[in-house]
Formats: structure tokens, C-alpha cells, sequence
């Protein structure tokens, strides 16, 4: 078996976990209002990656956290996700027909009712976090960097914002990488900051979780938008070529397929390295880290 082979078994092992902790915190559809909760399952339970909640798990299981102390925080962040996979596809943002191998939230139940639906995950992640069995002070500072990484001016909607104000004009590497770190990386840091934080980890170590996924949350984004521009809409699950469509700064744009490759291999290389230095079996962040330049979707 190939590492990536290995790897996409352990993140499907982690899957199957999280999708039954998300099976138990999301509204029964059959409970009122039906709609809204049918809408809000069908975008979470449809099978996506799960690469954020299985950092929380993995890099908390490095540091020594429980799994069950970490299982409903990495279900809050897939929530806080898939809430932002639902509002970017809208004909406001986006406008996507398809997600997750299906047609799009809004596609399947109308424009007002992905709203409410991506809404409504938003809000329940952080119920969800602040019910987590956990100590208050953990709580609070895991609130706190989730919060900051969806909502901040630097967080995921900075970077949304950044990128809608930057369609179809030039932009520097520089800004580039920045909108890149904070439209994608920012859960994907936080994601690993929080497994740190869960298991008590010292300031120095949850730092060195976070730059550890700052570097493949950036990879994370160029491989995507390698993949955007070289796979077909059968392996994405989504609509190839939109970010060529929407005259997007991207990296392959920018520098090139090849360009890009090295970038990512570069990231991930100093991924792996800020937490060889750990002290801890940190094998599996590693693997992770090397997974997200290897995947096909
Ligand atoms: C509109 C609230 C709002 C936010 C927009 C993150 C984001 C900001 C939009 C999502 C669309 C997008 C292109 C995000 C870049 C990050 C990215 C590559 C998302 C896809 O993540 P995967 O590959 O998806 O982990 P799965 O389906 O596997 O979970």
C-alpha cells in the first residue's frame, strides 16, 4: 500500500466517526421545521473530505487529548464548513450547481432555504462548542479560535472578501497568499490549533499546531486550484474551471502548474518539519500534511 492509500484509509476511518457524532448533533429531519433540517443534513451528510474535523482529532490525539473530548469541536468546524460550501455555491457568490458529487443546497431546496440552512449550521457549531465536555477556559478558547478564524476580518469572509473585490483584476503574489491563508487556511489552522488546545497543550506547542496549519491550509488552496484547472467534474464532486471562468487570481494563473507543485511540496515540507520538533508521535499530522497535495479531489 502507498502512504496516500494508507492515509485515505485513516481519513476515512475518521470520517466514519465524525459523520456518526454530526448524525447525532444535527435536528432530526422529521422534526418541525422539517425542511430547513433536511436541507441542513443533506449539505453536511454528503460526504465530504472531513479533512478539518480529522485534524482536530489528530492533532488533539498527538497532544493527549481524549477522542471523546475532541469529537464534538471537530463536528462544529465541519458544520462552520459546510455553512460556507452552502453560501459561497448561491447565485450570490459563486453561483454553483454542484457540490459534493450532488446538486448544490440552493439547486435542491431553493435560494431561501440554503440561507437559512447554511444560517443555522453556523449557529448550531457554536451550541455545539459551547455544550463540548470540556473545562470552561478550553471552551472559551476554543470559541475563541474558531470565531476568529470563520468571522474575523483576517478569517475565512476577510478572505471571501478579498477575493470577490479581487475578481478579474491583476493581484500580487503577495495578495494572492493572503487571500489564500484566510479564505482556506484559516479553519484549516484553527482546526489544529483547537486539537492543542483540547489536550491542554502550552502556548509555544498550540503556535506551532497553528503554523503547521497555516502552511497546508495554503498548500490546501494551490492544490485545489491545480485540480480546478487539470480534473474533471466526476472527480471534484464540483464544477472544474471556475476559477478560470470567474477571471481569478489563482496560483497556476499566476505561476504556473509546475510553479505551483513546487509551492505546495515546499509547504508541506516546513509543515512537517514545525512538528517533527513537537516532541510528541506526530506521524500522522505528518501523513496528513502530505495527503493534501496528493489528493485526486
Ligand atoms: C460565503 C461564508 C462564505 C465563505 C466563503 C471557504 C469559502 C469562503 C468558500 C467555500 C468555497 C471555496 C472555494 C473554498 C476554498 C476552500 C475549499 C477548497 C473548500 C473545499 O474544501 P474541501 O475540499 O471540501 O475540504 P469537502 O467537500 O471535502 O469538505
Amino acid at each position: 500500500m502507498t502512504s496516500t492509500e494508507t492515509t485515505t484509509n485513516y481519513l476515512a476511518r475518521r470520517a466514519s466517526e465524525v459523520n456518526e457524532c454530526l448524525d447525532r448533533l444535527l435536528p432530526s429531519s422529521d422534526v418541525h421545521p422539517e425542511l430547513l433540517h433536511k436541507a441542513m443534513r443533506y449539505s453536511v451528510m454528503a460526504g465530504g473530505k472531513r479533512i478539518r474535523p480529522a485534524l482536530v482529532l489528530t492533532s488533539g490525539e498527538a497532544m493527549g487529548a481524549k477522542t471523546a473530548d475532541l469529537l464534538s469541536p471537530a463536528c462544529a468546524i465541519e458544520m462552520i464548513h459546510t455553512y460556507s460550501l452552502i453560501h459561497d455555491d448561491l447565485p450570490a457568490m459563486d453561483n454553483d450547481d454542484l457540490r459534493r458529487g450532488r446538486p448544490t443546497c440552493h439547486k435542491a431546496f431553493g435560494e431561501a432555504v440554503a440561507i437559512l440552512a447554511g444560517d443555522a449550521l453556523l449557529t448550531l457549531s457554536f451550541r455545539v462548542l459551547a455544550d463540548a465536555p470540556l473545562n470552561a477556559d478550553r471552551r472559551v478558547r476554543v470559541i475563541q479560535e474558531f470565531s476568529a478564524a470563520a468571522g474575523s476580518s483576517h478569517g475565512m469572509i476577510g478572505g471571501q472578501m478579498a477575493d470577490i473585490e479581487n475578481e478579474g483584476k491583476e493581484v500580487s503574489d503577495s495578495t494572492l497568499e493572503q487571500i489564500h491563508r484566510e479564505k482556506t487556511g484559516a479553519l484549516i489552522a484553527a482546526s489544529a490549533a483547537v486539537g492543542g488546545i483540547i489536550a491542554g497543550a502550552d502556548d509555544d506547542e498550540i503556535a506551532r499546531l497553528r503554523a503547521y496549519g497555516q502552511r497546508i491550509g495554503l498548500a490546501f488552496q494551490i492544490a485545489d486550484d491545480i485540480l480546478d484547472v487539470t480534473s474533471t467534474s466526476e472527480q471534484l464532486g464540483k464544477t472544474p474551471g471556475k476559477d478560470q471562468a470567474a477571471n481569478k487570481a489563482t496560483y497556476p494563473a499566476i505561476h504556473g502548474i509546475e510553479a505551483s507543485h513546487v509551492r505546495a511540496r515546499q509547504l508541506v515540507d516546513e509543515a512537517v518539519e514545525t512538528v517533527s520538533t513537537l516532541g510528541r508521535d506526530t506521524s500522522l499530522l505528518q501523513e496528513i500534511a502530505r495527503f493534501i497535495i496528493a489528493r485526486s479531489s
